[in-house]
């Protein structure tokens, strides 16, 4: 009688000690949002709360980089799930160097006016900064790791990382309290408890142990997390990240309408349907695309730093004639980001042809962007028939690969335009999609 009176209350404690463990645990109600749905979950674990990681790239890099960091990064977020649960907060964007329309307040811009979430989700957990601002209730971040490479250069490569001091100058600062304060991404009220800078050599996934070992932190940022290499560029891992990332529906309509509209281009006759991309594996050549060539044209910035291997525009429009004739077709679709009198210059070159521009409305800047009308121009460009891109440009390696994804043939998407001096300049490596 006595032993058994002593086990229930032995059972009874061990009960309340566990139902305390969890509400010590879900100390915010954010594991309430990360519940998988059903009531089936009867297997008992220890309870884990959810843990957060942010990240940061250098504020000099452009959107089209940051889509890659951001891959890179989901291969972490992927590996530190399989140990203990870790979502993905999506950096806000802002500030960007080429975003330069006037009147425009382009800060604070969430993931979702430039991708569909629920397909990033269908990859990793992710949330926008708002949403956890929110479920945290206190503008905080727990522990930044500023990433920097190693002082004075590497001679041999290998995995490694150390918390030393600070390389440069890294705009984190320390007030009286012990708080950093930083630009975080425009929000003023957000702190961090912690800050160190680490040097860091290795791919992205090397980073692991360190963050469950050595941090404990509810949310632990990595600004400069370019320095994180890609742990296998290009193989299957790589593109279920790059397939994940799709467009926001809004600005996908925009560009079929504009292909419907001027361009005869319909998914329909071009064999460009999207589907469910966990779905979808459509074999090269499957597309055909719509009757126009698409181009991206690199002007700006690139005409420096990419000095003697870009065309003159009357070099490009020499070259994009030439595809016309081949392949039988009128129109010509430009993705550039030119001043208007230079596509002007450029259409010049053409008599019989015409040469289409997505200019956007008042309402679809303010709306959408600088960052949106870019999406747009890659998404008319990718379902082109055949696809000319600029020299090196993450832009066009975008759309090369938006173009892999949508299936079409190897010979109408990784070419580029040749400097006026080569006519017969090296292709671009052909990064072909795996599943
Ligand atoms: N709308 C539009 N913007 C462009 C185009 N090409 C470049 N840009 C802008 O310039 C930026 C170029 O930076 P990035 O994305 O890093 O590509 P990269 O510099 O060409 O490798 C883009 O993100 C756009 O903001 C274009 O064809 N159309
Ligand atoms: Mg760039």
């Amino acid at each position: 009688m006595e032993t058994k009176e002593a086990r229930v209350l032995i059972i009874t404690i061990i009960a309340k000690i566990l139902c305390l463990a969890v509400l010590v645990h879900a100390d915010t109600d954010d594991e309430i949002a990360y519940q998988t749905g059903g009531t089936e979950t009867t297997k008992f674990g220890q309870a884990k709360s959810v843990r957060y990681l942010l990240y940061d790239v250098n504020p000099g890099e452009g959107f089209n980089l940051r889509r890659d960091v951001y891959m890179r990064v989901t291969t972490l977020v992927q590996e530190l799930n399989k140990e203990e649960p870790w979502v993905l907060v999506l950096p806000p964007w802002g500030r960007l160097y080429h975003w330069k329309s006037p009147d425009l307040e382009q800060i604070k811009i969430p993931w979702s006016t430039f991708f569909d979430l629920p397909s990033l989700r269908q990859h990793v957990p992710v949330i926008e900064f708002e949403e956890y601002l929110k479920l945290r209730g206190e503008p905080v971040i727990d522990e930044v790791y500023y990433l920097q490479s190693f002082k004075g250069g590497w001679t041999k490569w290998e995995e490694k990382m150390n918390i030393t001091e600070c390389n440069d100058r890294t705009g984190y600062v320390q007030d009286e309290e012990g708080s950093w304060h930083h630009w975080f991404f425009g929000y003023e009220e957000v702190y961090a408890k912690k800050f160190a800078c680490l040097s860091y050599m290795g791919h992205a996934t090397f980073i692991k142990p360190f963050l469950l070992k050595n941090t404990t932190g509810r949310c632990v940022m990595l600004p400069r997390a370019e320095t994180l290499i890609h742990d296998h560029f290009g193989d299957t891992g790589y593109w279920r990240a790059r397939r994940s990332m799709v467009f926001a529906k809004h600005l996908r309509d925009i560009g079929d309408k504009f292909r419907r509209e001027f361009l005869d281009s319909t998914d329909e006759e071009d064999g460009t349907v999207l589907k469910d991309w966990t779905d979808m594996q459509r074999k090269h050549g499957e597309a055909l695309g719509g009757p126009y060539v698409g181009i991206h044209l690199r002007r700006m910035d690139y005409l420096y730093a990419r000095e003697g291997n870009l065309p003159s525009l009357k070099g490009a429009a020499k070259q994009v004639k030439k595809i016309l004739q081949k392949y039988a077709l009128e129109k010509v679709f430009v993705a550039t980001d030119a001043p208007s009198e230079e596509f002007e210059e450029f259409k010049s070159y053409f008599k019989k042809s015409k040469v289409y521009r997505f200019i956007p409305s008042k309402e679809i800047k303010e709306k959408y962007k600088d960052g949106g009308v870019a999406i747009i121009d890659q998404w008319i460009a990718a379902h082109s028939r055949y696809f000319i891109g600029s020299y090196e440009s993450t832009f066009s390696f975008r759309i090369q690969e938006e173009r892999e994804i949508l299936g079409f043939d190897h010979e109408t998407t990784f070419n580029r335009f040749c400097p006026d001096d080569n006519s017969d300049c090296e292709r671009p490596s052909q990064w072909k999609i795996v599943y």
